[in-house]
């Protein structure tokens, strides 16, 4: 009887949060002495309104920024994350997919989030090899 109880308050909980905005991890994990340097899960699927949260595993330093995203979004750049437990996150707001990589592990660390349908390769903005840290988003137009 008491583990019915314990299962229907579960079921309870389950249904009352909220549908329409979730939040996901991605660990950013570095484990240096076995060369095991990779974004965990690599890829992700959500909807758009999601917040994916990225967190420094390890005491190395790591970030976020994209490699491409769907043309009328924006690309992300996050700070450098350089302690364990460190944490960013990132609200997508528009469909498509958006790769992005580490900068400092750039060959070892890289991961998809895929928001809603993924974008036809021609929907896809590639940026150039730009690292502007700092004052990003004033640089942006309003939309
Ligand atoms: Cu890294």
């Amino acid at each position: 009887m008491k583990k019915v109880i314990i299962t229907t308050a579960l079921t309870v909980a389950v249904f009352a949060a909220p549908a329409y905005a979730k939040e996901y991890t991605v660990e950013m994990i570095s484990t240096s002495d076995k060369g095991d340097y990779r974004f965990s899960p690599q890829h992700l699927t959500i909807q758009p309104g999601d917040t994916v949260t990225w967190i420094n595993a390890q005491d190395d330093s790591h970030n976020v920024m994209t490699s491409a995203f769907p043309k009328g979004a924006e690309g992300f750049d996050s700070p450098m994350l350089e302690k364990k437990g460190q944490k960013w996150s990132y609200i997508f707001k528009k469909d498509g997919t958006y790769e992005y990589h580490c900068h400092p592990h750039a060959d070892l660390m890289n991961g998809t989030v895929t928001v809603g349908k993924p974008s036809a390769k021609a929907d896809i903005v590639v940026e150039g090899h730009h690292h502007s840290h700092g004052n990003h988003e004033g640089a942006h137009s309003k939309h």
